[in-house]
């Protein structure tokens, strides 16, 4: 019953940390020992810390390249390093962790006895940094394996195909800090508080709708494409009927994931004649991202492939993804067929 706009009865509004939920969620296993809910921690603490230095970037002097490059030879922005840096740090710290792989080292991290773990983590700490002093969404993105039976820790325990991952997830530094995850019971969302330093649950559960309108892609590459991505761009944007799609691209993979997550419709990073693997990377972009659309009822594919089926051979490898709503995604599998 209504009282003058006050609802009478207990409030209906409950607040929902990631912390909160997490430990929820891990009440439910009787073997959890609280490891997961240690190193997501470490996680969402790295990832506070980055979305408040990219905001301060610009004030604090951390734009820029930084000159030095990584191993794919791209130019590393300060933030890149920082971020890599503090993500390393605090994963380590954890003690949860046993081998860490980021875009920015060129070899697998060994966590030294003292503080090793039973997980893995794959990240990319600061990705589209080509867009950072733009100001566009940047984000953070990574992946948990767990150390396969016997292991202490060695590169083969990352080695392994996205399917079996524990968990996966991204924060993207956009208009607001959303931090989305997924442990393979489906995906959340959460928002960073700024006011109280606390990810809360905004979005529950979240549902790539089965069909979209919106297609990304860098279509500056039409030129290198191969025909199925050709002809199914072209099917989209001349349709025999109904309304072509709407065209976005900003060149994040994050902000790509986000929007398709929310919105659906499809996005793809294609391999091409000047590109034979595509552009992203396997391991701390594909699979991921990949774990995140399947859980939220989406479709991943190489083109010819499950993405989350692919056996990884090296850690920085690339892969072809198309990622977004089952009904897009099947349209474009039937041009590869
Ligand atoms: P980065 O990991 O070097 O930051 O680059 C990865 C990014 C993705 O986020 C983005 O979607 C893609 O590269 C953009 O590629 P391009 O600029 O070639 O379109
Ligand atoms: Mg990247």
């Amino acid at each position: 019953m209504n009282n003058g706009g006050i609802e009478n009865g207990p409030p209906k509004a409950e607040i929902i940390t990631l912390t909160s939920h997490v430990l929820s969620q891990q009440q439910r296993h009787q073997m959890a020992t609280g490891d997961l809910t240690l190193l997501l921690t470490a996680i969402q603490t790295t990832c506070k810390f980055i979305a408040t230095n990219v905001r301060r970037a610009s004030l604090l002097n951390l734009i820029g390249v930084a000159g030095t490059a990584n191993v794919q030879g791209e130019d590393q922005k300060k933030l890149d390093i920082l971020s890599n840096d503090i993500m390393i740090n605090s994963l380590r710290a954890s003690g949860k962790c046993a081998v860490l792989v980021s875009e920015e080292n060129e070899e697998a991290i060994i966590i030294d006895e003292g503080h090793r773990g039973r997980y893995c983590v794959v990240f990319d700490p600061l990705d589209g940094s080509s867009n950072i002093d733009a100001g566009v969404n940047i984000g953070t993105i990574f992946g948990v394996y767990k150390c396969e039976e016997g292991s202490t820790g060695s590169i083969k325990d990352v080695l392994r195909k996205g399917s079996e991952m524990q968990v996966a997830g991204y924060c993207m530094y956009g208009s607001s800090a959303n931090l989305v995850i997924s442990t393979g019971q489906g995906v959340d969302g959460y928002t960073l508080d700024n006011g109280i330093g606390e990810f809360i649950l905004t979005h529950p559960n979240i549902r790539i709708p089965s069909r979209g309108k919106i297609y990304s892609f860098n279509e500056g590459n039409s030129l290198f494409f191969h025909e199925p991505v050709v002809k199914y761009l072209e099917s989209i944007k001349y349709p025999s009927n109904g309304k072509p799609y709407s065209a976005r691209y900003i060149g994040s993979m994050v902000a790509d994931v986000h929007r398709t997550l929310l919105y659906g419709g499809i996005f793809g990073y294609p391999s091409d004649k000047k590109s034979k693997n595509g552009k992203l990377r396997l391991l701390y972009e594909g699979f991921p991202m990949a774990f995140l659309t399947e859980q939220a009822g989406g479709l991943a594919t190489t083109g010819t492939q499950r993405l989350l089926d692919v056996q990884p051979t090296d850690i920085h490898q690339r892969i072809p993804c198309f990622l977004g709503s089952k009904e897009d995604v099947e349209d474009l599998l039937k041009f590869f067929q």
